[in-house]
């Protein structure tokens, strides 16, 4: 069905919002990309969602490509997700105390993630990520860690050094407040380029703890790891008694059931993951081999807790989202959409003679509007952002949500059909269209 939106497009009542939002957040939100900035223009404040829909305060109707940026794999408020946590909250929403839910999610986690071990949940994909890099420190006695322009690991010091998402998209991957000290640890490179994460272990070998990195690149947007490179960073860390973390919060359930690891067939010590693993709610999980995840307390000495970690609420959600993407057919069915969107938006661009370069794994997709191929932090920022938000708010007046950035990815939920996509790229030929007459 066509979304319903207001002709002419109107969103005065996002405008009131965001004008006294900033009165009381900075910037007017509660996480910098939603602040429209990356595309100018005001944000849209949402009032519900369901299924791969949204609505706006002022009653405009959206498909949603953001779906809270990767966690709504099932879509908006899934019946089977809103009754766990109805249930759930029923029952009381926190305890401080260990819950068989949290046991009934690591188990899923485990049997998805081979790799995973041992399971520690946390509140975030910040804190997981955060966390492993203690654990991997705290192993290894090192305080050295790769990461890779362009990937984003969350807020933590550290890993806001030449930082994706956000950072990049307000043009600081460097952020002032980060101690000199703690970005001095870290080496960050380009990623897909293995002869430079080799030459840094000939340098630093003795030094380096960790590398990090998110195994599909999701927050230049989407990259995928060049042929080899996982397996050379799997190689390498092994050589040189450094550990490999998988930043899966993005990749995690998504890319395949067992995440980017299960698709490329490479195994890190340390996984990272988040968003689908929270069902829409609050969580962020790290885990690995039982001997790397013994050193976290209270089994060993490396220190990291919280109050709301293994929330009844959010482990409820987990729980259902993760039984639902268990049934058969449900990767096919997000594949099958996804290439059907990935066609039709490349044909849309290509008709109307738009430089237009996508990259998509399963159901993570990013259009650049790039001349050539994206494959790196370098060649994703040579897209040209002014027309992605000429391109983005075309979008966004023809009832189609996608991410206020370049450099972020879309992401298909198994609610959308074919018939959503359908509509999509039909106003995505509509909207390239539009660029060239302009
Ligand atoms: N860091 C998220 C995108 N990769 C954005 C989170 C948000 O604004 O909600």
């Amino acid at each position: 069905m066509t979304p319903t939106v207001a002709r002419p497009y109107q969103i005065a009542r996002s405008e009131a919002l965001f004008g006294d939002a900033q009165q009381h957040l900075p910037g007017g939100v509660n996480s910098p990309v939603r602040a429209f900035r990356g595309v100018e223009g005001t944000p849209v404040f949402i009032e519900r969602g369901a299924g791969c829909r949204m609505w706006d305060v002022d009653g405009n109707e959206y498909v949603d490509y953001v779906g809270s940026w990767g966690p709504l794999i099932a879509g908006h408020a899934h019946p089977e997700v809103v009754e766990a946590v109805r249930r759930a909250a029923g029952r009381g929403t926190s305890y401080g105390a260990p819950t068989e839910a949290e046991v009934r999610l690591a188990a899923m986690v485990k049997e998805a993630v081979p790799s995973i071990e041992l399971v520690r949940f946390v509140n975030s994909g910040t804190e997981a990520t955060m966390s492993a890099l203690r654990v991997a420190r705290g192993v290894t006695g090192r305080e050295m860690i790769v990461k890779f322009d362009g990937g984003y690991h969350g807020h933590a010091d550290g890993l806001l050094v030449q930082a994706g998402s956000g950072p990049l998209t307000l043009g600081a991957p460097d952020s002032p407040g980060v101690p000199a000290a703690a970005a001095a640890q870290t080496l960050s490179l380009a990623f897909n380029d293995l002869p430079a994460v080799g030459a840094a272990f000939e340098r630093h070998g003795g030094g380096i703890a960790a590398v990090i990195v998110e195994p599909v690149a999701g927050n230049m947007g989407v990259v995928p790891p060049a042929t080899g490179f996982l397996e050379g960073l799997r190689q390498l860390c092994t050589r040189h008694g450094a550990l490999l973390i998988f930043d899966e919060v993005m990749t995690g359930f998504r890319v395949a059931r067992g995440g980017a690891q299960a698709r490329y067939g490479v195994t890190p010590d340390i996984t990272c993951l988040g968003k689908i693993v929270g069902g829409g709610l609050p969580v962020g999980a790290y885990g690995g081999r039982r001997d790397v995840m013994e050193y976290v307390a209270p089994l060993g000495p490396v220190y990291q807790a919280g109050t709301l970690s293994g929330n009844p609420l959010a482990m409820a959600a987990g729980i259902a989202t993760l039984e639902l993407i268990r049934r058969p057919g449900a990767y096919e069915q997000l594949e099958e959409v996804s290439s059907r969107l990935e066609r039709g938006m490349a044909r849309g661009a290509h008709e109307a003679g738009v430089a237009y370069s996508t990259n998509r794994v399963g159901s993570m997709l990013t259009g650049f509007f790039a001349g050539g191929p994206v494959t790196d932090y370098a060649s994703a920022r040579s897209a040209d952002r002014r027309r992605y938000g000429r391109f983005f708010h075309a979008m966004l007046e023809r009832g189609v949500y996608l991410a206020p950035s370049q450099f972020e990815a879309a992401f298909i939920s198994l609610a959308h059909t074919p018939a959503d996509i359908d509509y999509t790229v039909a106003a995505a030929g509509a909207a390239f269209r539009a660029l060239v007459e302009a």
